[in-house]
Protein backbone atom coordinates (compact mmCIF):
# COMPACT_ATOMS: atom_id res chain seq x y z
CA UNK A 1 0.00 0.00 0.00
CA UNK A 2 1.46 3.20 -0.74
CA UNK A 3 2.57 5.31 2.13
CA UNK A 4 0.20 8.64 2.61
CA UNK A 5 1.99 11.70 2.12
CA UNK A 6 3.12 14.44 4.71
CA UNK A 7 5.01 17.73 4.42
CA UNK A 8 5.35 20.71 6.64
CA UNK A 9 8.42 23.06 7.53
CA UNK A 10 9.90 25.27 10.08
CA UNK A 11 11.31 29.09 9.76
CA UNK A 12 15.41 29.30 10.47
CA UNK A 13 14.39 32.35 11.89
CA UNK A 14 16.30 31.73 15.39
CA UNK A 15 16.55 28.50 17.37
CA UNK A 16 13.91 26.17 17.60
CA UNK A 17 11.90 26.03 20.80
CA UNK A 18 10.16 23.75 22.97
CA UNK A 19 7.08 24.98 20.82
CA UNK A 20 8.58 23.73 17.68
CA UNK A 21 9.33 20.64 19.16
CA UNK A 22 6.08 19.70 20.67
CA UNK A 23 3.99 21.69 18.09
CA UNK A 24 5.81 20.07 15.11
CA UNK A 25 8.72 17.81 15.54
CA UNK A 26 8.14 15.13 17.70
CA UNK A 27 5.41 14.29 15.01
CA UNK A 28 7.70 14.41 12.44
CA UNK A 29 9.81 11.81 14.26
CA UNK A 30 6.70 9.77 15.18
CA UNK A 31 5.09 10.15 11.56
CA UNK A 32 8.46 8.99 9.98
CA UNK A 33 8.03 5.37 9.85
CA UNK A 34 4.78 5.06 8.69
CA UNK A 35 4.03 8.06 6.08
CA UNK A 36 6.00 9.21 3.07
CA UNK A 37 7.67 12.45 4.56
CA UNK A 38 9.05 15.43 3.53
CA UNK A 39 10.44 18.23 6.19
CA UNK A 40 11.95 21.40 5.08
CA UNK A 41 13.57 24.06 6.61
CA UNK A 42 11.56 27.47 5.02
CA UNK A 43 14.40 29.61 3.91
CA UNK A 44 12.64 31.51 1.71
CA UNK A 45 9.91 32.32 4.52
CA UNK A 46 12.38 33.93 6.55
CA UNK A 47 12.74 36.58 3.96
CA UNK A 48 9.54 38.27 5.20
CA UNK A 49 10.39 38.93 8.56
CA UNK A 50 14.40 38.43 8.26
CA UNK A 51 15.44 40.29 5.39
CA UNK A 52 18.90 40.74 6.86
CA UNK A 53 20.64 37.19 5.48
CA UNK A 54 23.85 37.37 8.11
CA UNK A 55 22.68 34.84 10.32
CA UNK A 56 20.91 32.58 7.82
CA UNK A 57 23.19 29.83 7.04
CA UNK A 58 23.97 29.47 10.69
CA UNK A 59 20.76 29.32 11.32
CA UNK A 60 18.90 26.72 8.75
CA UNK A 61 22.25 24.52 9.97
CA UNK A 62 21.44 24.86 13.70
CA UNK A 63 17.20 23.93 12.32
CA UNK A 64 18.92 20.97 10.82
CA UNK A 65 20.95 19.84 13.12
CA UNK A 66 18.20 20.21 15.59
CA UNK A 67 15.59 18.28 13.39
CA UNK A 68 17.97 15.34 13.26
CA UNK A 69 19.00 15.34 17.38
CA UNK A 70 15.32 15.69 18.24
CA UNK A 71 15.16 11.69 15.93
CA UNK A 72 14.47 12.78 12.54
CA UNK A 73 16.37 10.26 9.77
CA UNK A 74 17.39 11.62 6.98
CA UNK A 75 17.51 8.49 5.29
CA UNK A 76 13.79 7.47 6.01
CA UNK A 77 12.19 11.54 5.48
CA UNK A 78 13.28 13.60 2.76
CA UNK A 79 14.88 16.98 4.68
CA UNK A 80 15.83 19.50 2.42
CA UNK A 81 15.72 23.12 2.53
CA UNK A 82 12.77 25.15 0.88
CA UNK A 83 15.18 27.53 -2.07
CA UNK A 84 16.76 24.22 -3.04
CA UNK A 85 13.24 23.36 -4.93
CA UNK A 86 12.42 26.35 -7.85
CA UNK A 87 8.86 24.10 -8.59
CA UNK A 88 7.53 25.70 -5.09
CA UNK A 89 8.19 29.18 -6.62
CA UNK A 90 6.70 28.18 -10.01
CA UNK A 91 3.33 26.35 -8.12
CA UNK A 92 3.27 30.01 -5.59
CA UNK A 93 2.72 32.02 -9.17
CA UNK A 94 0.40 30.21 -10.22
CA UNK A 95 -1.33 29.50 -6.67
CA UNK A 96 -1.17 33.72 -6.61
CA UNK A 97 -3.85 34.64 -9.15
CA UNK A 98 -6.10 32.43 -7.00
CA UNK A 99 -5.37 34.49 -4.09
CA UNK A 100 -7.41 37.27 -3.36
CA UNK A 101 -6.57 40.75 -1.39
CA UNK A 102 -9.24 40.76 0.90
CA UNK A 103 -8.65 37.45 2.14
CA UNK A 104 -4.87 37.90 2.64
CA UNK A 105 -5.15 40.83 4.42
CA UNK A 106 -7.40 39.15 6.82
CA UNK A 107 -4.94 36.74 7.87
CA UNK A 108 -4.19 37.25 11.40
CA UNK A 109 -0.48 36.36 11.39
CA UNK A 110 -0.68 39.14 8.44
CA UNK A 111 -2.26 41.45 10.85
CA UNK A 112 0.65 40.85 13.52
CA UNK A 113 3.33 40.79 11.17
CA UNK A 114 2.39 44.16 9.86
CA UNK A 115 1.88 45.68 13.79
CA UNK A 116 5.29 44.12 14.32
CA UNK A 117 7.32 45.61 11.44
CA UNK A 118 4.73 48.23 9.81
CA UNK A 119 7.66 49.98 8.18
CA UNK A 120 8.08 46.24 5.95
CA UNK A 121 4.58 45.11 5.00
CA UNK A 122 5.65 43.43 2.03
CA UNK A 123 3.53 41.33 -0.94
CA UNK A 124 5.91 38.03 0.67
CA UNK A 125 3.92 38.66 4.07
CA UNK A 126 0.52 39.04 2.48
CA UNK A 127 0.71 36.59 0.40
CA UNK A 128 2.58 33.97 2.65
CA UNK A 129 -0.52 31.36 3.10
CA UNK A 130 -0.25 31.44 -0.77
CA UNK A 131 3.40 30.24 -0.16
CA UNK A 132 2.63 27.72 2.63
CA UNK A 133 0.20 25.90 0.12
CA UNK A 134 2.73 25.57 -2.79
CA UNK A 135 5.12 24.03 0.02
CA UNK A 136 2.58 21.34 0.54
CA UNK A 137 0.67 20.77 -2.45
CA UNK A 138 4.15 20.45 -4.48
CA UNK A 139 3.95 17.10 -2.97
CA UNK A 140 0.12 16.66 -2.92
CA UNK A 141 0.01 15.94 0.78
CA UNK A 142 -2.79 14.56 2.72
CA UNK A 143 -1.27 15.58 6.33
CA UNK A 144 0.44 18.82 7.61
CA UNK A 145 1.85 17.99 11.53
CA UNK A 146 2.07 21.93 12.93
CA UNK A 147 0.92 23.77 15.67
CA UNK A 148 -2.34 25.30 16.43
CA UNK A 149 -1.10 28.78 15.22
CA UNK A 150 -1.14 27.18 11.54
CA UNK A 151 -5.08 26.33 11.45
CA UNK A 152 -6.04 29.18 9.57
CA UNK A 153 -3.06 28.92 7.16
CA UNK A 154 -4.35 25.20 6.74
CA UNK A 155 -7.98 25.91 5.93
CA UNK A 156 -6.67 28.46 3.15
CA UNK A 157 -4.25 25.97 2.05
CA UNK A 158 -7.55 23.60 1.61
CA UNK A 159 -9.26 26.50 -0.08
CA UNK A 160 -6.46 27.79 -2.77
CA UNK A 161 -6.29 23.61 -3.99
CA UNK A 162 -10.08 23.50 -3.96
CA UNK A 163 -10.16 26.56 -6.13
CA UNK A 164 -7.10 25.17 -8.66
CA UNK A 165 -9.21 21.93 -8.87
CA UNK A 166 -12.45 23.51 -9.57
CA UNK A 167 -10.90 25.79 -12.52
CA UNK A 168 -7.94 23.62 -14.19
CA UNK A 169 -8.82 20.02 -12.75
CA UNK A 170 -8.64 17.53 -10.28
CA UNK A 171 -4.70 17.56 -8.54
CA UNK A 172 -4.52 18.17 -5.30
CA UNK A 173 -5.59 16.48 -2.12
CA UNK A 174 -7.22 19.15 0.37
CA UNK A 175 -4.73 18.94 2.89
CA UNK A 176 -5.25 18.34 6.94
CA UNK A 177 -3.65 19.83 9.95
CA UNK A 178 -2.55 17.23 11.56
CA UNK A 179 -1.68 15.66 15.22
CA UNK A 180 -2.68 11.99 14.94
CA UNK A 181 -6.16 12.94 16.48
CA UNK A 182 -5.91 14.95 19.23
CA UNK A 183 -6.38 19.16 19.25
CA UNK A 184 -3.61 21.18 17.75
CA UNK A 185 -1.20 21.88 20.23
CA UNK A 186 0.28 25.11 21.62
CA UNK A 187 2.65 25.73 24.19
CA UNK A 188 2.30 28.89 26.02
CA UNK A 189 5.32 31.11 26.87
CA UNK A 190 6.63 30.87 30.75
CA UNK A 191 5.24 34.89 31.46
CA UNK A 192 1.68 34.16 30.66
CA UNK A 193 1.05 36.34 27.25
CA UNK A 194 1.01 34.56 24.07
CA UNK A 195 2.86 31.68 22.70
CA UNK A 196 6.59 30.55 22.38
CA UNK A 197 8.42 31.88 20.05
CA UNK A 198 11.70 32.35 18.65
CA UNK A 199 11.94 35.60 17.78
CA UNK A 200 9.05 37.09 20.15
CA UNK A 201 9.16 36.91 23.88
CA UNK A 202 12.79 34.96 24.14
CA UNK A 203 13.13 35.20 27.96
CA UNK A 204 9.89 32.99 28.11
CA UNK A 205 10.92 30.91 25.49
CA UNK A 206 12.53 27.77 26.39
CA UNK A 207 14.97 27.06 23.26
CA UNK A 208 16.63 23.66 22.83
CA UNK A 209 19.90 25.49 22.69
CA UNK A 210 19.68 26.58 26.10
CA UNK A 211 21.74 25.69 28.70
CA UNK A 212 20.92 24.41 32.18
CA UNK A 213 21.28 27.58 34.32
CA UNK A 214 19.38 29.45 31.66
CA UNK A 215 16.62 26.73 31.98
CA UNK A 216 16.46 26.52 35.45
CA UNK A 217 16.79 30.92 35.43
CA UNK A 218 13.71 31.12 32.78
CA UNK A 219 11.62 28.45 34.57
CA UNK A 220 11.74 30.36 37.84
CA UNK A 221 11.08 33.64 36.60
CA UNK A 222 7.44 32.14 35.23
CA UNK A 223 4.72 33.83 36.09
CA UNK A 224 3.03 32.93 39.58
CA UNK A 225 1.05 34.23 42.46
CA UNK A 226 0.83 33.77 46.27
CA UNK A 227 -1.52 30.55 45.42
CA UNK A 228 -4.77 29.94 46.13
CA UNK A 229 -6.79 30.99 49.67
CA UNK A 230 -9.60 28.06 49.56
CA UNK A 231 -9.66 24.53 48.39
CA UNK A 232 -10.38 24.03 44.34
CA UNK A 233 -10.19 27.49 43.72
CA UNK A 234 -10.51 28.65 39.57
CA UNK A 235 -7.02 28.53 38.36
CA UNK A 236 -5.54 31.29 36.98
CA UNK A 237 -4.02 31.24 33.04
CA UNK A 238 -0.85 31.58 33.49
CA UNK A 239 -0.69 29.03 36.29
CA UNK A 240 -2.48 26.45 33.90
CA UNK A 241 -0.08 27.18 31.22
CA UNK A 242 2.87 26.00 33.96
CA UNK A 243 0.45 22.79 34.89
CA UNK A 244 0.54 22.71 30.54
CA UNK A 245 4.67 22.92 30.53
CA UNK A 246 4.83 20.19 33.35
CA UNK A 247 2.84 17.73 31.82
CA UNK A 248 5.03 17.72 28.42
CA UNK A 249 8.35 17.33 30.37
CA UNK A 250 7.38 15.71 33.75
CA UNK A 251 5.53 11.92 35.35
CA UNK A 252 1.88 12.13 35.61
CA UNK A 253 2.76 11.33 39.32
CA UNK A 254 4.23 14.89 39.32
CA UNK A 255 1.89 16.50 37.79
CA UNK A 256 -0.81 15.10 39.49
CA UNK A 257 0.93 15.93 42.86
CA UNK A 258 1.30 19.35 42.54
CA UNK A 259 -2.55 19.47 40.87
CA UNK A 260 -3.38 17.86 44.24
CA UNK A 261 -1.38 20.34 45.86
CA UNK A 262 -3.11 23.34 44.46
CA UNK A 263 -6.88 21.98 44.82
CA UNK A 264 -5.91 21.40 48.65
CA UNK A 265 -4.37 25.01 48.39
CA UNK A 266 -1.32 24.31 49.85
CA UNK A 267 0.78 24.37 46.91
CA UNK A 268 3.88 26.15 46.85
CA UNK A 269 4.99 27.28 43.41
CA UNK A 270 8.65 27.41 44.56
CA UNK A 271 8.82 23.85 44.29
CA UNK A 272 6.82 23.00 41.69
CA UNK A 273 9.12 25.41 39.45
CA UNK A 274 12.22 23.41 40.72
CA UNK A 275 10.49 20.28 40.14
CA UNK A 276 9.61 21.80 36.46
CA UNK A 277 13.02 23.27 36.01
CA UNK A 278 14.67 19.79 36.56
CA UNK A 279 12.70 17.79 34.21
CA UNK A 280 13.01 20.50 31.60
CA UNK A 281 16.75 20.59 32.33
CA UNK A 282 16.11 16.08 31.86
CA UNK A 283 14.61 16.73 28.38
CA UNK A 284 16.40 19.63 26.68
CA UNK A 285 19.97 18.69 27.61
CA UNK A 286 20.46 15.40 25.59
CA UNK A 287 18.75 17.33 22.40
CA UNK A 288 20.83 19.89 22.74
CA UNK A 289 23.92 17.66 23.15
CA UNK A 290 23.55 15.84 20.40
CA UNK A 291 22.53 19.12 17.96
CA UNK A 292 25.46 20.48 18.91
CA UNK A 293 27.52 17.41 17.96
CA UNK A 294 25.80 17.46 14.36
CA UNK A 295 26.27 20.80 13.99
CA UNK A 296 29.59 20.39 14.23
CA UNK A 297 29.80 18.53 11.00
CA UNK A 298 29.29 20.58 8.68
CA UNK A 299 30.26 17.84 5.70
CA UNK A 300 27.76 15.93 6.75
CA UNK A 301 25.30 18.26 7.21
CA UNK A 302 25.90 19.42 3.30
CA UNK A 303 25.38 15.91 2.21
CA UNK A 304 21.90 15.92 4.33
CA UNK A 305 21.09 19.15 1.83
CA UNK A 306 22.18 17.81 -1.42
CA UNK A 307 20.92 14.28 -0.60
CA UNK A 308 17.24 16.02 0.44
CA UNK A 309 17.07 18.34 -2.54
CA UNK A 310 17.36 15.62 -5.36
CA UNK A 311 14.57 13.44 -3.59
CA UNK A 312 12.37 16.37 -3.12
CA UNK A 313 12.77 17.44 -6.71
CA UNK A 314 11.95 14.23 -8.15
CA UNK A 315 8.25 14.72 -6.42
CA UNK A 316 8.29 18.69 -6.98
CA UNK A 317 9.20 18.01 -10.86
CA UNK A 318 6.38 15.67 -11.28
CA UNK A 319 3.63 18.10 -9.57
CA UNK A 320 4.85 20.87 -11.74
CA UNK A 321 4.39 18.63 -15.08
CA UNK A 322 1.03 17.92 -14.43
CA UNK A 323 -0.11 22.02 -13.18
CA UNK A 324 1.46 22.96 -16.37
CA UNK A 325 -0.69 20.34 -18.26
CA UNK A 326 -3.70 21.32 -16.85
CA UNK A 327 -3.29 25.06 -16.62
CA UNK A 328 -2.44 24.66 -20.28
CA UNK A 329 1.08 25.54 -20.30
CA UNK A 330 2.45 22.53 -22.25
CA UNK A 331 3.68 23.75 -25.44
CA UNK A 332 6.10 21.12 -26.67
N1 LIG B 1 4.34 27.86 20.78
C1 LIG B 1 4.06 26.93 19.87
N2 LIG B 1 3.29 25.87 20.21
C2 LIG B 1 3.03 24.88 19.33
N3 LIG B 1 3.53 24.86 18.06
C3 LIG B 1 4.31 25.88 17.69
N4 LIG B 1 4.97 26.15 16.54
C4 LIG B 1 5.62 27.33 16.67
N5 LIG B 1 5.43 27.84 17.88
C5 LIG B 1 4.62 26.97 18.55
C6 LIG B 1 4.96 25.26 15.39
O1 LIG B 1 6.30 25.10 14.95
C7 LIG B 1 6.30 24.95 13.54
C8 LIG B 1 7.28 25.89 12.92
O2 LIG B 1 6.75 27.20 13.02
P1 LIG B 1 7.48 28.53 12.71
O3 LIG B 1 8.74 28.26 12.03
O4 LIG B 1 6.51 29.49 12.10
O5 LIG B 1 7.78 28.88 14.22
P2 LIG B 1 7.67 30.10 15.19
O6 LIG B 1 8.49 29.77 16.38
O7 LIG B 1 6.28 30.54 15.37
O8 LIG B 1 8.53 31.09 14.50
P3 LIG B 1 8.27 32.29 13.65
O9 LIG B 1 6.92 32.34 12.99
O10 LIG B 1 9.48 32.35 12.84
O11 LIG B 1 8.17 33.26 14.79
P4 LIG B 1 8.77 34.55 15.02
O12 LIG B 1 7.70 35.49 14.61
O13 LIG B 1 9.01 34.48 16.48
O14 LIG B 1 10.03 34.65 14.22
C9 LIG B 1 4.86 25.16 13.06
O15 LIG B 1 4.27 23.91 12.87
C10 LIG B 1 4.23 25.87 14.22
O16 LIG B 1 2.84 25.61 14.31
Amino acid sequence: MQKEIVVSGIRPTGNLHLGNYFGAMRNYVRMQEEYNCYFFVADWHSLTTHPDTKELRNSVLDALAENIAAGLDPEKVCLYLQSSIPEIAELYLYLNMMAYKGELEKTATFKDKVRLQPDNANAGLLTYPVLMTADILIHRALYVPVGKDQEQHLEMARNFAQRFNHRYGELFPEPQAFNFGAALIKVPSLDGAGKMSKSENQLATLYLADDDELIRKKVMKAKTDAGPTETNSEMPGYIQNIFQLMSLVSEDSTVQKFRDDFNAASIRYGDMKKALAEDMVKFITPIREKAQAIRSDEAYLQKVIKYGAEKARESARKTIEQTRELIGLNYF
